[in-house]
């Protein structure tokens, strides 16, 4: 079947849209609904259509992938418009998530009637764009201006019977019987006059109303330009004709699609989606069946792995090696179930049912019946080897032993267990139970089924798994050694913790580095750099944080680090005693201060990760490139709509970047700012990190 087809169900058109996997809206499928429009209109035996998808759901909007290439009409918002404009009544069947331009399609039909189960949605702001069909016009006039700029701005899918969409759906049906209802609808109004969407009015809203969403939006998405546009829209929806509104829409949209950060925010989706394809995983191999899974170190982590666990449906047994250590992890648990019935995302009901697949011990063998273990213990490699040769003894054949070491060996701890096959890394990002990423580490040995395992497992989990090879830190934690070393060198060279959070915050980072280290406590790193034998240190590298971490300024939790926070505050406040430790460090290390550019603090920061990055990609830790940026954007806050630090790179022209670290090489020697060849290579020959598949 073509991507569209018109059958009759008496005098309905049943128009059906067939394009997997997600229905989208491409150039076959916009000039095959217009063609079955115009048999509609020129049809005397049709009297109303019906416009519905096969499969999965109905249209999750634009084609994306088309948006890089020239544009090719029928365009979408002349689609959504000759739906507006037809003489015969046309009634949308909507079943799975309508989102993006297929809500716009739909608002477009003149009824709408949708399984009980759909989610409908616009979550154009999420890739950097607005709705760009009519989505900006069209909701305001179903559900008031002031519900239609919450479903928009935050992007997110609503159930269709949420009563903040009231006004968007005209009947809702079972599931099984959706088709058959809407002709049934179509039917019934079938010869009446057609209610147009853009014929309605909307109510009128004070101008105060949007300079407050502005003003709110502004402080929320930094430096991101479609909300704004998005607030604009909505407002001139309010004051303007539809056709005017239409026309500004359609400006603010192409400015959107055309802007860096879209290509951003559209490479981190398509990225996301990529990062689970591994190249070279047997596509024959079955997963393993996981049902009691074991967390082994009942601290933060431990537990917050287990909330995780639980809340995808798992049964969980949270070990710890005496009383006291089970009953902290228990309490953890039991705390972040609550917190998650109080934000409204678990009912109590499905608390409860957790907790019941919930349970502790201070038995560290009591994993004879566990599929899964996953080990959260400190990160120090002989503690480690003891767990996973304990797992080796008391585990039952094919159960999956996971470690979640940050930065260890995973080949040397599965040497310890003695079945090395069943033995994966599964890097958690703290806290474990909201962060999305997942680096899923494999080892020399690791079978094919334990890799499946582990990324179907990410997957229920609500993670995106992202699989990498086995070095130290791997690939977040090896590239944020790089991207935290120069934070401090820069420090040393005289550039104040706060002048380089602010310089890296207001280019995107979700926070300045000096910020996170004491959000995380420098304890961390520094047990860290201590356990780490594989490379000669520099004795200036990482100086200031050990000379903190040794007089017990360890962050937040100790009440200054590298800032101060009075009184248990949580904002950090630039502290004279640091800046003048740093300055005697940098004088006793023969380092001569001086002013540092902003740009210079953003290139050295950001080159060192892409560094390290392409030194990852030539030593085959990470598949892609693409995949290096999903570590970076979900674990590590690098801004989503600059794509990651790869595709950043690949935006600024690797010949740019690579004559840039070439400097660096000559100014402050080759230890580390020597350019990988892959780096040189690409940047000679016009290349980028995307073109390496
Ligand atoms: C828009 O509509 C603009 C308009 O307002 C104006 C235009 C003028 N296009 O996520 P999954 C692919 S902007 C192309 O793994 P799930 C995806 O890459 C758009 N491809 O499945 C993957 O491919 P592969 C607004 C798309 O079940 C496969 O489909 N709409 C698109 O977990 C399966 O995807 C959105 O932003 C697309 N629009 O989730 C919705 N969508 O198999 C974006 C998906 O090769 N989509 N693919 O890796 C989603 O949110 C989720 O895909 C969805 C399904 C919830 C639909």
């Amino acid at each position: 079947m073509s991507t569209t087809e018109l059958n009759r169900q008496g005098r309905i058109a049943v128009i059906s849209i067939n394009n997997p996997p997600v229905n989208a809206l491409s150039h076959s499928v916009r000039s095959g609904l217009m063609q079955c429009l115009q048999q509609l209109a020129d049809d005397h035996d049709l009297d109303a259509a019906v416009v519905h998808c096969i499969g999965r759901t109905f249209c999750a909007g634009a084609d994306i992938r088309e948006f890089g290439r020239p544009p090719q009409q029928p365009f979408l918002p002349e689609l959504v418009l000759a739906l507006d404009a037809s003489a015969k009544p046309v009634v949308a069947a909507l079943h799975g998530t309508a989102l993006g331009g297929g809500l716009e399609v739909a608002m477009g039909c003149h009824y709408r009637v949708a399984a009980k189960s759909a989610k409908v949605g616009l979550p154009e702001v999420l890739l950097g764009l607005l709705p760009g069909a009519g989505g900006t016009q069209l909701l305001p006039r179903l559900i008031g201006a002031e519900a239609a700029l919450d479903v928009i701005l935050d992007g997110k899918p609503r159930n269709v019977a949420d009563p903040s969409i009231k006004g968007l759906i005209d009947a809702i049906a079972d599931d099984d019987d959706l088709l058959a209802s809407a002709v049934r609808f179509a039917t019934e109004v079938a010869g009446k006059p057609v209610q147009r969407c853009s014929d309605r009015s909307v109510a009128a809203v004070d101008a105060d109303y949007f300079e407050q969403r502005r003003s709110a939006i502004a402080k929320r998405t930094r430096g991101l330009i479609s909300p704004k546009k998005i607030i604009d829209c909505v407002q001139a929806a309010t004051t303007s004709s539809f056709a005017e509104g239409m026309r500004l829409e359609r400006e603010a949209f192409l400015e959107c699609q055309s802007s860096s950060q879209s290509a951003g925010l559209r490479h981190a989706f398509f990225a996301e989606r990529t990062a689970s394809k591994v190249p070279n995983l047997n596509a024959e191999v079955t997963a393993r069946t996981l049902e009691q899974i074991v967390v082994i170190g009942a601290g933060t982590m431990g537990a917050g792995i287990a909330h995780n666990c639980l809340t995808a449906g798992y049964r969980v047994r949270l070990l710890d090696k005496d009383a006291d250590g089970v009953a902290r992890g228990d309490a953890t648990v039991r705390r972040l179930m609550q917190g998650g019935v109080d934000r409204g995302k678990l009912t109590t009901a499905a608390a409860d049912a957790c907790l019941a697949r919930f349970e502790t011990s201070d038995d560290l063998t009591a994993v004879s019946d566990a599929d899964l273990v996953i080990e959260a213990v400190f990160e120090n490699m002989a503690v480690k080897q003891q767990v996973f040769r304990g797992l080796g003894e008391h585990c039952k054949p094919g159960a999956i032993l996971a470690s979640n070491t940050s930065t260890l060996d995973v080949d040397a701890i599965a040497a310890a267990s003695g079945r090395a096959g069943d033995v994966i890394g599964m890097h958690f990002f703290s806290p474990a139970h909201i962060m999305r990423l997942l680096e899923i580490v494999r080892g020399r040995e690791t079978a094919d089924d334990v890799l499946a395992t582990s990324i179907a497992f990410a997957k229920a989990l609500g993670k995106i798994g992202v699989v990498v090879g086995n070095c130290y830190g791997f690939v977040g934690n090896r590239m944020l050694y790089s991207y935290g070393r120069e934070n401090q060198m820069l420090l040393l060279e005289g550039a104040a913790p706060e002048v380089i959070d602010r310089v890296l915050q207001d280019w995107g980072m979700a926070m300045g580095p000096n910020a996170v280290n004491d959000l995380a406590g420098m304890d961390i790193g520094y047990k860290a750099r201590k356990e780490r034998k594989d490379r000669p240190d520099d004795p200036r590298f990482y100086r200031v944080a050990d000379v903190l971490v040794e007089k017990g300024w360890l962050g937040q939790k100790t009440g200054r680090g590298t800032y101060l926070y009075p009184d248990g505050s949580r904002t950090p406040v630039p502290d004279p005693e640091v800046q003048a430790l740093i300055n005697a460090e940098a004088a006793r290390l023969g380092i001569e201060q001086r002013e540092i550019s902003e740009q210079e603090i953003i290139e050295r920061c950001i080159y060192g990760l892409i560094i390290e990055g392409a030194r990852i990609l030539e030593d085959k830790i990470a598949y892609r490139a693409s995949d290096i940026d999903v570590v970076w954007t979900n674990g590590y806050g690098f801004p989503k709509y600059r794509g990651g630090p790869m595709h950043y790179a690949d935006q600024v022209g690797l010949d740019k970047v690579y004559a840039r670290i070439c400097e660096f090489c000559e100014r402050f020697g080759d230890t580390y700012w020597k350019p990988p060849a892959l780096l040189a290579e690409l940047a000679k020959n016009g290349g980028k990190f995307s073109d390496l598949g």
